[in-house]
């Protein structure tokens, strides 16, 4: 393969100004209007084209010759959609035909220019039998459809946008849609159609009630209005990601749109929202404005991850919905210690540059840098900046970095490194209390490792939001801090502030505070406010008290959070010393207060006792004691949280569900491996509090956490209430892979024996991405199976890796991801097809 550098960037010697797409059976005609960007030149136009068959070429009506000028260009094409088990290009889902073009998919529909900087207007015809296929569908409006003969039907539609190819999409297939309608603020109608097969459209009100949400909410924040009078969202059953932002036709994994309260969870529902605003928002940040080449991927994609967090914050809880992010960012980067930068300078295959490191989740945390560094207001005049200039425009990250900076005529410094520089900051802070100057100091000094590729690093310019807490938990006014010899007022509106933004961007800076008059307990990079590694010299008592009173909800959790994995650092030691294990009696009283702490919002707090990746040994060990020491306190937190209510999807409910799972069963079902507390004592008595729980459920969240809860003591009743579960729901597939993911996820002993027969069983099937997604990922996700040290767990994903590369590429590439979060399996490596050679080369440094 052919590796790609962003240094190598050329425009295009050609415009593709517009673009007629006819679809038949499997018989696809283009007729390009081709211009040359330069009137005159004689560099040779080059298309792109992948499994596609030529049938034929003409260039203004005449056969292939040179021309100088404009000219029109005429392309027929023909594709196997049926065949295509990529899904990529045009393929079929459960009978119904759709698209997915990005990155690079248009080019498997016919030849074309296929890189994001070539805009062009579509217009796309589609004709196929009326009875198979009664819905056609394209981006932009409809101009015209009628019958056509045998049996036949036809649709015109145009988009008035140009757009490049990656945005285009088409669906034919027996669908029908939940239709709404939105009156945008300058008062006009939108319809809104959301297209399931008929049985499906009962489960689309949560992602239409979304759908509405996210365009208030962009109109609100952003003053972004729709832009077209039809906004359409298809699902289907295959599709590799969770959705695409094709103009005015969303396509989505059906995952994302469907739900109903007996079959998805909380975490479903969440997620449903969180993707739609997404999608959604898109058509500004991805669309309108667009990626030059795929290397500026992080514009539309930490832009939009940002504004989809933001979006779900203001609909929920901020805090949850934060440590829920970074809990996320750390557990996947945890290994890799962002071994890439979010914009590196070479690719060998683009589809494999979509991984969550370089895509999503640094990159919005370098959008949310701007946004704490500018606050809300500059931030949405660096936004307002942006559209103004590049509307209609393919534009790159220093564009961006430009409208910020030029809307607030800010200094952001060295701030692109963040693109450009691979490897998690390392920041130490050491404090320094002085009674009689009443000033306190914050030293940091940081320092990025070296990465592949890169060995010197400079200095990083990093946002620390930090608070001052007075011995009994109170905030502490500041007024002014000393910086580089000068003393800087930090009030707001002439008030002191309760946090203040310290702008660290040398190898060694200081900040000091004025008019301190006890020694503080910091609360620093509140909120996560830059996406680095923060060691500080905070004492256990400190941490204690950050737990129980920091006002920032955040930094409450992050303190349990090194609180719990300094106690597991000690326990694992002790562990490898055969030592016996004993838990730090100020640890579980810790915890009961705030067990006891009758407000929901902390439920976080107990969520995660321990880092994911710590040694199972000592993990299931603190679960039991704390099960045991704290086992009062669990049971009345089951039962005060109980409710006989219909469910409903707001955060009071959320968070009383989740803290009632989380201490009788488990939180969020689905992909989680934080085990519920009581039921790992596995005795008989919470053995039975969780049948009854799972007897009683009234919703999938709860239902699906109690079955997790008994699932993870092997014997007759995790057998039984498993059975039980799949007979209940084997007609619905999303809620079979809930089950198939949760034994997969499961550490009883051997559990790959398990997961192989699952592979045969009938609601298995190897090419359909979401059900890979749940019973192979979910196996990778358990630290004791897959990593089992005879080695059958890697040679299980080595296995199926190759089978699924033959079939889906872009599937097997994700399964194997697996692997970067270890260093020690270099044997499995190898032996593993083209797909791997990248991700194991580029990202598992
Ligand atoms: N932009 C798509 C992802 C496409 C992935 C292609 N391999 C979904 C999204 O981020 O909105
Ligand atoms: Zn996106």
């Amino acid at each position: 393969p052919k590796e790609i550098f962003l240094k190598d960037y050329k425009m295009p010697d050609y415009y593709f100004d517009s673009l007629f797409v006819g679809e038949e059976k499997t018989i696809v005609s283009s007729k390009i209007i081709v211009s040359p960007r330069i009137e005159g030149h004689s560099h040779p136009l080059v298309l792109d084209g992948r499994d596609v068959k030529l049938l034929s070429v003409k260039v203004d009506d005449k056969d292939l010759k040179a021309p100088s000028g404009t000219f029109t260009l005429e392309i027929v094409t023909e594709i196997c959609p049926q065949n295509n088990t990529s899904l990529e290009g045009l393929y079929k889902s459960s009978g119904n035909f759709c698209t997915q073009c990005e990155a690079e998919g248009f080019r498997k529909i016919t030849f074309f220019q296929d890189r994001p900087d070539v805009m062009a207007i579509y217009t796309c015809r589609i004709e196929a039998d009326k009875t198979l296929y009664p819905v056609l569908l394209s981006n932009g409006n409809l101009i015209e459809q009628g019958d056509l003969e045998g049996g036949k039907h036809y649709a015109l539609w145009k988009d008035p946008f140009k757009k490049p190819s990656y945005l285009f999409a088409l669906v034919a297939g027996q669908l029908e849609s939940r239709d709404d309608t939105f009156i945008t603020s300058s008062g006009r109608e939108v319809s809104l159609r959301i297209w399931t097969p008929a049985q499906d459209l009962p489960k689309t009100a949560h992602a239409m009630y979304s759908l509405k949400a996210a365009m208030k909410w962009d109109e609100e924040v952003f003053g972004l209005e729709y832009d077209l009078d039809l906004f359409n969202i298809v699902a289907v059953p295959d599709f590799n990601m969770g959705a695409m932002e094709n103009k005015s036709l969303n396509i989505f994994n059906s995952k994302l749109v469907l739900a109903s309260p007996e079959t998805a969870t909380d975490g479903d529902y969440a997620a449903i929202l969180g993707v739609i605003g997404h999608e959604y928002f898109h058509n500004w940040t991805g669309n309108r404005v667009t990626c030059r080449d795929w290397f500026q991927l992080s514009l539309k994609e930490g832009l939009t991850v940002f504004r989809d967090q933001e979006f779900s914050s203001d609909m929920g809880s901020r805090t949850v919905k934060r440590i829920a992010d970074v809990s996320r960012l750390r557990n996947f980067n945890s290994h890799r210690s962002y071994g890439t930068s979010i914009r590196p300078h070479s690719y060998i295959k683009m589809d494999n540059f979509y991984t969550v490191t370089v895509y999503e989740k640094v990159c919005a945390e370098v959008v949310r840098m701007y946004k704490t560094l500018l606050e809300s207001s500059g931030f949405r005049k660096g936004m307002d900046l942006y559209f103004k200039r590049h509307d209609g425009q393919a534009v790159t990250c220093e564009d961006f970095f430009a409208a910020m900076r030029d809307a607030n005529d800010a200094d952001l410094s060295n701030f692109l490194l963040w693109y450009s520089q691979a490897g998690t900051p390392n920041v130490k802070v050491v404090s320094s209390y002085n009674s009689e100057a009443m000033t306190f100091s914050l030293k940091f000094s940081q320092g990025v490792p070296a990465t592949p590729g890169q060995h010197v690093k400079e200095p990083m310019f990093i946002p620390v939001a930090v608070g001052l807490l007075t011995s009994s938990g109170e905030d502490i006014p500041i007024t002014s801090v000393y910086h580089d010899g000068t003393l800087e007022t930090v009030m707001e509106n002439g008030q002191p502030v309760f946090t203040t933004i310290l702008k660290v961007n040398k190898k060694e800076d200081e900040f000091v505070f004025a008019n301190i008059a006890e020694r503080p307990i910091p609360s620093l990079l509140r909120g996560f406010s830059a996406p680095i590694r923060l060691d500080s010299d905070l004492t256990d008592e400190d941490l204690f008290s950050l737990l129980a009173h920091d006002s920032d909800g955040f930094n409450r959790w992050e303190a349990g959070q090194i609180l719990s994995r300094k106690l597991m650092l000690s326990l694992v030691a002790d562990f490898q010393q055969s030592n016996p294990l004993v838990l730090n009696p100020k640890f579980v009283e810790g915890l009961r207060t705030i067990i006891r702490d009758p407000s929901l919002d902390k439920i976080m707090d107990l969520m995660e006792v321990a880092d994911p990746d710590a040694v199972h040994a000592v993990r299931s060990f603190i679960r039991k004691e704390l099960a045991l020491q704290l086992k009062e306190e669990f049971l009345s937190t089951v039962i005060n949280n109980r409710s006989s209510e219909p469910y409903t999807f707001d955060h009071e409910n959320l968070a009383r569900r989740a803290l009632k799972n989380v201490a009788s069963v488990c939180p969020f079902g689905e992909l989680t491996l934080d085990h519920p507390y009581l039921a790992s004592l596995g005795d008989e008595e919470l053995t039975n509090l969780a049948l009854d729980e799972y007897k009683s459920a009234t919703n999938m969240t709860d239902q699906v956490a109690a079955l997790a809860a008994i699932a993870q003591n092997p014997g007759l009743a995790r057998e039984e209430v498993l059975l039980d579960f799949y007979q209940k729901w084997s007609d619905d597939f999303l809620v079979v892979n809930k089950w198939l993911s949760l034994q997969a996820m499961s550490d009883i002993p051997g559990n790959v024996v398990n997961v192989q027969n699952l592979l045969k069983h009938p609601s298995f099937d190897l090419r359909n991405p979401n059900k890979v997604y749940a019973l192979v990922g979910g196996f990778c996700a358990s630290p004791v199976n897959f990593h089992a040290k005879d080695g059958s767990g890697y040679k299980f994903l080595g296995d199926i890796v190759l089978q699924l590369d033959k079939l889906n590429p872009q599937v097997a590439s994700r399964m194997v991801s697996a692997f970067s979060r270890w260093r020690r399996f270099d044997d499995y490596r190898q032996a593993l097809a083209k797909n791997v050679y990248e991700i194991a080369s580029k990202s598992l440094a």
